[in-house]
C-alpha cells in the first residue's frame, strides 16, 4: 500500500532540485507569432476563456495574457483536467483565487462529456457577455470568444468537447499529448447554435522567460515544455522530490522499491527492473550487455503521473494559503 509509510521517518530534500532556467525555457517563433494574432483578434471578441492546468491553479499562468488580453474582455478562467487533482481541494482552490480578484473560475474535465463545469460554461458565458459592455461589438448577434492558455492545457479539447456536447458534431481540433499541438490562430469554430457562439483557438503560449525554476518544473512536469527540452531524467527528479516531501507514496510500488527513496537515480534503475525497460549494448569484448533504460524509465514514471496513476495531486498544494491545507495530500 502506499500509505504504509510515514513521511516523517524519512528525511526527504528540503530544496527543489536545481535546474538551469536556459532548460525551462521555450519560445519558438510560432508563440510570438500567435501572441500578435491573438491582440490583432482581440477587438473582436467578446470574452476570453483562459484555460490553465487544475493540478498548478496558482503557478504558470502567462503573466502576458493579464497584462495585455485579459484586462480589456470579459474573463473566464478555465481550470480543466481536474479530474487529476484532488476534487475536496476546488473548492477552497476557487475561494483563494476569487480573494486574489479572478471572479469567474470553472473546473472542467474535457474528457468527460457529463462534466458538470462544462455543462454551466454555456449559461455562465452567455450571462457574462450580456452583462458586459460590447463596445464595438454591441450589435453583432453573435458571440466571439477566444480560448488562450500555456500550452497543452486542454484548450483545444474544451472546444471540441463543448461542440460535440452542444452541437452534436464530432471532434474539429486536433489535440495532442505533448505542447504545441496547435500552433497559430484557427478560425473560429461554432460550438452553440441559439445563441451562435464561436470560438477561436489559439497556440498555446508561456512566459517568454522563467521567473522562477519551481514554476518551470511544474509546466513541465504538467508538458506544457515538450520533455526532451528539459530531460526526462529531471523531470522525474522534481516529481519524486515533490511526491517525497508530500509523502505521496505510490511511486514505490510503481517502480518496484522497497521503500521511499530520494535518489533519482536508484529509482530509475530499480525501476527499470520492475518495469523492464532494459537497452541492449555491445561491450568493448563483443558481449550484449543489458543496461537500465534510464531515459525510458523517467517517462514511463511522468507517464504515470500525467495519467494519475500515482494518485491524484495538487501540485501547488504549498501554495494554498488554508491551516488544513496538508490534510488532503494523499488522494
Ligand atoms: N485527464 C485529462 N486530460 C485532458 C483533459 N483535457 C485535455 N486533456 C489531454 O491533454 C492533452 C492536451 O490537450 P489539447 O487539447 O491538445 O491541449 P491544448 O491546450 O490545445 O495544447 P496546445 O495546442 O499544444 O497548446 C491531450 O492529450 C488531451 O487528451 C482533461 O480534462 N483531463
Ligand atoms: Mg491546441
Amino acid at each position: 500500500m502506499a500509505t504504509k509509510f510515514d513521511v516523517a521517518a524519512y528525511s526527504f530534500r528540503k530544496k527543489c532540485p536545481y535546474v538551469s532556467k536556459d532548460l525551462l525555457h521555450w519560445f519558438p517563433g510560432h508563440m510570438n507569432k500567435g501572441l500578435k494574432q491573438m491582440q490583432r483578434k482581440l477587438k473582436s471578441v467578446d470574452c476570453v476563456i483562459e484555460v490553465h492546468d487544475a493540478r498548478i491553479p496558482f503557478t504558470g499562468r502567462n503573466p502576458i495574457f493579464t497584462n495585455t488580453l485579459t484586462g480589456a474582455k470579459p474573463h473566464i478562467l478555465v481550470l480543466n483536467k481536474k479530474d487529476l487533482t484532488i476534487r475536496s481541494l476546488l473548492p477552497k482552490i476557487k475561494d483563494q483565487l476569487t480573494s486574489e480578484g479572478v471572479q469567474n473560475v470553472i473546473f472542467t474535465n474535457s474528457k468527460d462529456q457529463h462534466c458538470r463545469g462544462l455543462k454551466s460554461l454555456r449559461p455562465r458565458l452567455v450571462d457574462i457577455i450580456k452583462n458586459s459592455n460590447r463596445y464595438n461589438r454591441s450589435e453583432e448577434l453573435d458571440y466571439s470568444v477566444m480560448i488562450i492558455g500555456v500550452p497543452n492545457v486542454g484548450k483545444s479539447s474544451l472546444i471540441n468537447m463543448l461542440r460535440s456536447r452542444n452541437m452534436n458534431i464530432k471532434h474539429a481540433l486536433p489535440v495532442g499529448a505533448v505542447a504545441g499541438i496547435t500552433r497559430s490562430v484557427m478560425t473560429k469554430i461554432r460550438i452553440n447554435n441559439d445563441p451562435k457562439i464561436f470560438m477561436l483557438d489559439t497556440p498555446g503560449i508561456l512566459e517568454p522567460s522563467v521567473s522562477d525554476i519551481e514554476m518551470g518544473l511544474k509546466l513541465a512536469l504538467c508538458a506544457s515544455l515538450q520533455d526532451h527540452l528539459v530531460g526526462e531524467e529531471i523531470i522525474a527528479d522534481y516529481l519524486l522530490y515533490w511526491l517525497n516531501k508530500h509523502g505521496s507514496f505510490k511511486y514505490v510500488d510503481f517502480m518496484g522499491l522497497e521503500e521511499p527513496c530520494d535518489d533519482i537515480n536508484k529509482v530509475l534503475v530499480t525501476g527499470s527492473i520492475k518495469l523492464n525497460r532494459v537497452r541492449r549494448t555491445r561491450d568493448f569484448d563483443g558481449r550484449i550487455r543489458e543496461v537500465p533504460d534510464v531515459v525510458e524509465v523517467a517517462r514511463t514514471m511522468i507517464r504515470a503521473f500525467r495519467t494519475g496513476e500515482l494518485g491524484k495531486i495538487l501540485l501547488d498544494i504549498d501554495l494554498l494559503k488554508r491551516d488544513d491545507r496538508q490534510e488532503n495530500v494523499l488522494a
